[in-house]
Order: structure tokens, then C-alpha cells, then sequence
């Protein structure tokens, strides 16, 4: 099945590929040739999600989907949420972006955070959402460079590693990316039938 992944970040689109698997055909935007930013005004994760992968729908009357990511973290009342990509800079910075979390976290004992993933999927001119949520604690200091992000701050429940200490295939497995994709595989599986 062809499919358009409605995303300028080539971390995901390799997170996202590898979880699809075969019988899954990716397509980027710039593929397709629109190679401006896709817009992400909402103030919800759902909005974002369900805004690009519109965005990509009205210009190619394709197959697409979107997800919008976002750290929650307990003590900062669900900071940076919907603002996890901007949350230091205007720009995709991950390093400030997690120097910023580190010292607004300083002599925080409370360090409870998850990862929760929308996907949108329009699927003949329907849409769908899936969600996935992987909860976890944010460590003392960065470890790791695998992944991208918050990755290195970022211990999941049950483990003691970041998930940039973890192999790709590891934090597939357990991730909120990884949770959304195998709901929406699951239903394009369970439709086609
Ligand atoms: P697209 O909108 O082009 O898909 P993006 O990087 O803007 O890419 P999001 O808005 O979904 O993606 O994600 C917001 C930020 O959340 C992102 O820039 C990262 O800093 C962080 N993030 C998302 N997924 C992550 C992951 O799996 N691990 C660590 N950080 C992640």
C-alpha cells in the first residue's frame, strides 16, 4: 500500500518505516513535491496531527498521515506538550530544548513525564486517529546518542537506559511512535480483509 507520511523529520520517517515493514510503500512531501513547511498552528497534539496530514490531502488527494509528538512532563503541568519542538528556540534545537528541560527541572524530585503520539490517517477521504503513550521519568542528565529529540533524557518504565541508549529496534518496540503505528497497521490490515 502506497502511503504519504505527512513529515519533514527523517528520524521518524525511519522510526516509522521500520515499524510498517514490508508491504508499506512511504512517500514524503518533498517526494511529492511540496517542499514547504507544513503547518502545525493547533493547540493539541490531535489538532497538529490532523492539520498536516489535511495539508497533505487537499494538495495530492492521496492516501496520507501525520503524527504530532509531545513530552508531557507531571511537574511542569504537561509542558512542553504540543510546544515540545519549540520549547527553547524557535527552531528544532534539541540540545537547548533539553538544556532548557534539565534546569526547569533542577531539585525536582517528581520527574514523571510520557511521550504521547497522534497519528492522523486519512484513508479515502476519511479520517482516522491512533494514539500511543509510553510513560516514563526524565533523567539527572543526558545519556545516550542513539534516536533524536529528547531521547537522551528520557528512561522508560521498566528500564534504567534512555531510549538513546537503546537500539533503534528497542525503542520501536516500546515507544509511543511504535504504539500509534502498530494501531494504524492493525487497522489497514483489519479493513483490508
Ligand atoms: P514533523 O512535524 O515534520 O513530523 P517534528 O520534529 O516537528 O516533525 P513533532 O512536532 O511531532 O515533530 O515533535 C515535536 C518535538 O518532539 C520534536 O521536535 C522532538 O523534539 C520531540 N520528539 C518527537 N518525537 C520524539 C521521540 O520519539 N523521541 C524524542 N523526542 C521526540
Amino acid at each position: 500500500m502506497k502511503l504519504i507520511f505527512a513529515t519533514n523529520n527523517a528520524h521518524k520517517l525511519s522510526e516509522v518505516e521500520a515499524v510498517l515493514g514490508d508491504g508499506f510503500s512511504l512517500a514524503t512531501p518533498r517526494e511529492c513535491g511540496i517542499t514547504e513547511d507544513i503547518p502545525e498552528e493547533q493547540p493539541t497534539l490531535e489538532g497538529n496531527a490532523s492539520q498536516k496530514s489535511h495539508y497533505i490531502y487537499d494538495r495530492t488527494g492521496c492516501d496520507c498521515f501525520a503524527d504530532d509528538t509531545g513530552l508531557e512532563v507531571e511537574a511542569l503541568g504537561g509542558a512542553p506538550g504540543v510546544h515540545s519542538a519549540r520549547y527553547a528556540t524557535d527552531g528544532h534545537d534539541f540540545e537547548a530544548n533539553n538544556r532548557r528541560l534539565l534546569s526547569e527541572l533542577a531539585g525536582c524530585d517528581n520527574r514523571h513525564a510520557r511521550f504521547r503520539t497522534v497519528i492522523s490517517l486519512i484513508e479515502g477521504g476519511e479520517e482516522h486517529l491512533f494514539e500511543g503513550i509510553v510513560e516514563g521519568r526524565i533523567a539527572e542528565s543526558a545519556a545516550g546518542c542513539g534516536g533524536f529529540g529528547y531521547d537522551p533524557l528520557f528512561i522508560p518504565d521498566g528500564f534504567d537506559s534512555t531510549f538513546a541508549e537503546m537500539s533503534a529496534e528497542q525503542k520501536n518496540a516500546i515507544s509511543h511512535r511504535g504504539r500509534a503505528v502498530a494501531k494504524l497497521v492493525d487497522y489497514l490490515h483489519n479493513r483490508a480483509k
